[in-house]
């Protein structure tokens, strides 16, 4: 802020204000680093792409990934900043659920010590996940993260009303704001801003709040004093890499995104069948490295502006001006959001077979404005049909579901997914439908997956029965 008057005397002075104002809108911490490059990151990065690693979503150039001033020409400080959100209430991973009444309420039981180190991650462990009990309802899986209302939208808009504050403070000073999609590594400014360590299950921890905080950045001109980066505070404790239920850690900190569930529920296109045995029962994302975590245990809750009971059902969601909430949580939201409209439907866990029914324009009514559900419609669909196919015997009633999408579908791949599904969940009805659709079908992806479904099932497909067992034709 070189030559420029603030209303505060001091630099000091004028960061304490900023941060205030920051906590008064909202955001559970708040810290400031000196705009430098982030040469280590930008090595990192090469690297990362060498290895094929990055993911479709980030910028591909490491130079201005790590260089503030990709965001704002002239940038002197950073300052970031974290949003609390609620974390999963005792969230097992649906596929991941021990045998009920084994472990907590919700049958998680934490990382079994037995397994082995994931630098030696067996390739196959995916496939042997246990499958989950039979009398849980055809639900989804929702990451945490995926159930707030788009934080990308409600961080933004007060991060710019932070911006507005530090112009009204410093006239005439430049500022620019980030929230997930932008050049910038958000956990990195995090890590530099000191608000939190980045820690092995590669997700900043905020003291207090634990790793379930959304980051993001006001770049401006204005220097302000730094903080300092905080201390590692994860010792010897191991928990999260040994919880991952797919070794996509390859180490402390460096995750693997091509075998990250998360990921792979986001991935563009469709998964191939090791993917689709990693991917589980998620919808969207994962929270298997987090619910372990110790500096997890306790936190919460998150902001209410973050809250999808605040929207779900009620359509399209603009969130009211940012003024005067403070940071005040209430209570969890994961009851009150369960199916206000009376479908049962709910975001914390969506109907698979509603889901593989639902139009267009139903989608986006329901899940518009959750975080989840923004790679939109035909993802979700796809990750229901790869959910209802894991859980084998135990989703004979999304049968008729699949059999109408193998039927008609426009979409060959989602027939071809239909058909992987019915043969890994079996049954005359499956059978019944796999056979029926063999002579109609043109497209020959899709009358390869049936025929590969067929013959996992090991029967005749003119025999709904599966009594004799002949070649597919
Ligand atoms: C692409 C992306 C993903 C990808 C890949 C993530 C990855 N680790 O590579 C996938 C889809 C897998 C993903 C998953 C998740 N994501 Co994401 N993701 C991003 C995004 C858009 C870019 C990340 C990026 O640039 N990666 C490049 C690598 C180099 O950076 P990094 O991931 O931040 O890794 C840091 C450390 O792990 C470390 N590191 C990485 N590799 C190595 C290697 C070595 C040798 C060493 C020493 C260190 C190291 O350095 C980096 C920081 O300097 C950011 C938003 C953003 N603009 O930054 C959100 C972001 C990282 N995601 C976020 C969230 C919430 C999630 C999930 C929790 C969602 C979920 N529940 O499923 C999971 C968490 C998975 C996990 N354990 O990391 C939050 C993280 C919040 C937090 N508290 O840390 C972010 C910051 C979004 C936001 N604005 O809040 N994500
Ligand atoms: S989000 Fe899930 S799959 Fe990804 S690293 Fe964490 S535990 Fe592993
Ligand atoms: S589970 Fe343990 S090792 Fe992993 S992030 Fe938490 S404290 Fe660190």
């Amino acid at each position: 802020m070189a030559g420029r008057p603030s209303t505060y005397a001091t630099p000091a002075a004028l960061k304490a204000a900023l941060q205030a104002e920051a906590r008064r809108l909202g955001f559970a911490a708040v810290g400031v680093a000196a705009a430098e490059p982030l040469f280590d990151l930008a090595a990192l990065l090469r690297l990362r792409q060498e290895r094929a690693m990055a993911t479709p979503w980030e910028d591909p150039d490491p130079a201005r990934r790590s260089d503030p001033a990709s965001l704002l020409p002239g940038a002197r400080s950073v300052v970031a900043v974290a949003m609390a959100y609620d974390p999963p209430r005792a969230a097992a991973q649906a596929g991941e659920r021990a045998v009920p009444g084994d472990g907590d309420a919700n049958g998680w039981r934490g990382p079994d010590p037995s397994r082995p180190d994931p630098a030696r991650q067996d390739p196959d462990r995916s496939r042997r996940r246990p499958e989950p009990p039979g009398e849980v309802a055809l639900r989804g899986y929702v990451a945490a993260a995926g159930r707030t209302r788009s934080y990308q939208h409600v961080m933004r808009r007060r991060l710019e009303a932070l911006g507005r504050w530090l112009e009204a403070a410093v006239p005439g000073c430049r500022w620019a704001v980030q929230v997930d999609t932008g050049p910038l590594v958000d956990r990195a400014w995090a890590e530099r801003a000191g608000i939190g360590w980045i820690g092995k299950n590669a997700c900043v921890i905020v003291p207090g709040r634990g790793s379930w905080v959304f980051l993001g950045e006001l770049v401006t001109d204005v220097a302000l004093p730094p903080d300092q980066p905080l201390a590692d505070a994860c010792g010897d404790c191991d928990l999260c890499l040994r919880a991952c239920p797919t070794g996509a850690f390859l180490g402390p900190r460096q995750l693997d995104p091509r075998r990250c569930v998360s990921f792979l529920s986001q991935k563009p296109g469709m998964l191939d069948p090791d993917e689709r045995a990693a991917l589980g029962q998620s919808l969207y994302g994962c929270d298997a490295c987090q619910v372990v975590c110790p500096y997890n245990r306790g936190a919460g809750p998150g902001h209410p502006a973050l809250r999808p009971a605040a929207f779900w059902g009620t359509g399209p969601a603009d969130e009211p001006a940012p003024a005067g909430e403070g940071n005040a949580g209430t209570a969890g939201s994961e009851a009150a959001s369960a199916g206000p409209d009376g479908t049962g439907d709910s975001p914390v866990a969506p109907d698979l077979v509603a889901l593989l029914r639902m139009g267009r324009a139903d989608f986006r009514r329901r899940y518009r404005s959750l975080t989840g559900a923004w790679r939109g419609r035909k993802t979700w669909q796809r990750n229901a049909v790869v959910a209802l196919g894991n859980r084998g015997a135990a989703a004979r009633a999304a049968v008729s579901v699949l059999a109408e999408l193998l039927r008609a579908d426009p979409r060959p791949d989602m027939r071809a997914l239909a058909a992987w599904a019915l043969g890994r969940i079996g049954g005359g009805a499956a059978r019944q439908a796999l056979a029926g659709v063999l002579e109609r079908e043109a497209d020959h992806r899709v009358r390869a997956a049936v025929r590969e479904a067929l013959a996992r099932m090991g029967g005749d497909p003119g025999d709904p029965a599966g009594h004799a067992v002949r070649p597919v034709p």
